[in-house]
């Protein structure tokens, strides 16, 4: 179970007790600990017994019957003090995750708790969510595959005005499944799609290399896809370039295996630009779950470790500023000895005429 699992991280720490609080900013590890999306909340860990979930009134009942944590109280007013309160039971050590809390509340908790050592488990937090467990997987299993099914609608009647006008099919289908978009997504026309980061606007589509990137939220879960279609017809310089990522991409998936550095792969297909004039001007992929960018990073100088467990994103794209641009992403699964892709739409180059 996760928090067995934290809780040995704990006690490795000697940290007596973590604090996962959604009470000012939102923390996506509480999500990640209780099995549900709750505002307002923290949860205590100690290093040992269990947890505690406190909640607000409104939620309590949501919070009993459907997280993952036996006890559940309320706050009682004020707040802080309340928290800091359950804390001191625990010891001197406080874990807190420095990313999310706000300075605001941190220091309030300081006041309300008197002396105490704080320590930060940002990093132990991250590093403990990069093995996905089983319902994990299943969970992000069904992101991509709703990924996949929206890519499909998308390409079998495409007759979009804008690029705001294909975003909105993509979130409203999304909805339309009962879920959400993982992020605000991409959607690149023409010279635009030379921008790696580039976000679609109330402009009509242009001829030319479109890339597509959004993914699913699926209870939480995040998926993460990226293909590059042509509006138009593609000549023949443009269907080699294609062509070409497409073979980097597949041939990196290839080369993954359990054990390896992620960071081989980020060289790997470094090299294989290189014979070709191009460089890699973002990271080669990423971890995905509760959030979009999670452990193992796949870049160059990563120390991470391709292990059981990992699902993350290969990505590789080319760019031609002013020109256009080609990106293919897709998320891979480790299981065993096995590597998995989970998203499966079509990697040839589709063309809409
Ligand atoms: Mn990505």
């Amino acid at each position: 179970m996760k928090i067995t699992e934290f809780q040995r991280e704990l006690k490795r720490r000697a940290i007596d007790v973590a604090l996962i609080s959604s009470f000012q900013n939102r923390d996506p590890n509480l999500r990640y600990f209780i099995g549900i999306d709750l505002e307002y909340s923290v949860l205590i860990v100690p290093k040992q017994g269990a947890p505690t979930l406190i909640t607000s009134r409104l939620e309590q009942e949501r919070a009993t019957r459907f997280s993952e944590i036996a006890r559940v109280v309320t706050f009682k007013k004020p707040a802080l003090a309340f928290i800091a309160g359950l804390l001191k039971k625990y010891g001197r050590n406080i874990g807190i995750n420095k990313s999310v809390m706000s300075l605001s509340e941190f220091k309030s908790l300081r006041k309300a708790i008197g002396k105490r050592h704080f320590v930060d488990i940002a990093t132990l937090l991250v590093s403990a969510r990069k093995h996905k467990h089983p319902k994990e997987v299943a969970t992000l299993r069904r992101a991509c595959a709703a990924a996949d099914s929206i890519f499909r609608a998308l390409i079998k009647d495409f007759r979009f005005r804008t690029e705001r006008d294909v975003a909105e099919f993509l979130r409203t289908e999304a909805e339309r499944m009962g879920h959400t978009l993982s992020f605000e997504p991409i959607v690149a026309s023409g010279t635009c799609s030379s921008m790696p980061h580039y976000r679609g606007r109330e402009v009509k589509l242009r001829k030319g290399f479109c890339v597509i990137d959004f993914g699913v939220d699926v209870d939480g879960y995040k998926s993460d896809i990226t293909r590059t279609i042509y509006l138009g017809t593609a000549s023949k310089q443009e269907k080699e370039s294609y062509a070409m990522l497409q073979k980097v991409q597949s041939d990196c998936i290839a080369l993954i295996r359990p054990g390896m550095k992620a960071a081989a792969l980020a060289t790997f297909v470094n090299e294989q630009f290189s014979t070709q004039g191009q460089q890699l001007i973002h990271g080669l992929g990423h971890g995905i779950g509760v959030e979009i960018h999670e452990l193992p990073s796949i870049v160059a100088g990563s120390r991470d470790i391709i292990t059981d467990g990992d699902v993350f994103t290969i990505e590789p794209g080319i760019y031609y500023p002013g020109k256009f641009g080609i990106r293919i992403e897709d998320d891979i699964l480790i299981q065993g000895d096995r590597v998995i892709v989970l998203t499966k739409s079509a990697r040839y180059l589709i063309e809409v005429k």
